[in-house]
């Protein structure tokens, strides 16, 4: 051990009986730490942590408990079909006033562009044979018999009617052909209630007639009216296969 100057100084004035009053403390090497005390008790709880994490789910409970709450709203499902067509709505306001159709170039190339495309395909008809045009009627057949009704039929989906002559120049494009198919055919005319006055199909009287010379004479049992080749005209009846000729 070391002792400072001054400590020995202040050593030799205790051992020499002189009282001193000066406190000096002088530096050494630390001493071995002694044995560590005991434990002390125990501190106070600390504060609570953050919650934890959600457990992993149960196990399925058993059978016969309480139904549990609804489950989430499921997907959107696919659409369903259209439904029924609406009623039809009001009409709508009324439109400006338009330009009168002859000062209207629009319509008017129009309308040219149409009869331009009818001229055609009626000279191609023609050219063709496979129409007769009277005025403004039309004549045609496809060559196809049948009795009255089934002519009427045929006629009629196609859009036109059997054919009937008005007038000795529509009565000669029927004969004609009728003697190009070397066959009768079937007038679009019917024997009214009285025996021996026949009418067009749509009610209204006959005025031009081609009897042949005797005819009618069926007397109210022959309600048709077939075309010989020659043009003329014989009351029969209408279960026959004539020449269908339809008008247009
Ligand atoms: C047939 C029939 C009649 C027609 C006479 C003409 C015998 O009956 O076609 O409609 O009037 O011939 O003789
Ligand atoms: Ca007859």
């Amino acid at each position: 051990m070391l002792l400072c100057p001054l400590a020995l100084t202040l050593v030799l004035l205790v051992v020499s009986g002189i009282h001193c009053d000066v406190k000096e403390i002088c530096s050494g090497s630390p001493g071995i730490p002694g044995t560590p005390g005991s434990h002390g008790l125990p501190g106070r709880d600390g504060r609570d942590g953050i919650k934890g994490d959600p457990g992993p789910p149960g196990p399925m409970g058993p059978p016969g408990g309480m139904p549990g709450l609804p489950g989430r709203e499921g997907p959107i499902g696919a659409p369903g079909v259209a439904g029924e067509p609406g009623d039809k709505g009001e009409p709508g306001e009324r439109g400006p006033p338009g330009l009168p159709a002859y000062l209207d170039e629009e319509l008017q190339s129009t309308l040219q562009d149409f009869r331009h495309q009818i001229l055609q395909s009626r000279g191609v008809l023609n050219l063709q044979g496979s129409v007769l045009i009277v005025g403004e009627k039309l004549f045609s057949t496809n060559g196809q018999s049948g009795n009255f009704d089934a002519i009427r039929e045929l006629c009629g989906r196609a859009g036109g009617s059997i054919a009937v002559p008005r007038s000795p120049e529509e009565n000669e494009a029927i004969a004609s052909i009728v003697k190009k198919h070397n066959t009768y055919t079937y007038l679009g005319l019917a024997e009214g209630p009285t025996p021996g006055a026949f009418y067009l199909l749509d009610g209204t009287p006959a005025n031009y007639t081609n009897w042949y010379p005797g005819e009618p004479r069926g007397r109210g049992k022959e309600t048709c009216v077939e075309m010989y080749t020659d043009g003329t005209w014989n009351d029969k009846n209408c279960r026959q296969y004539r020449l269908a000729i339809c008008e247009f």
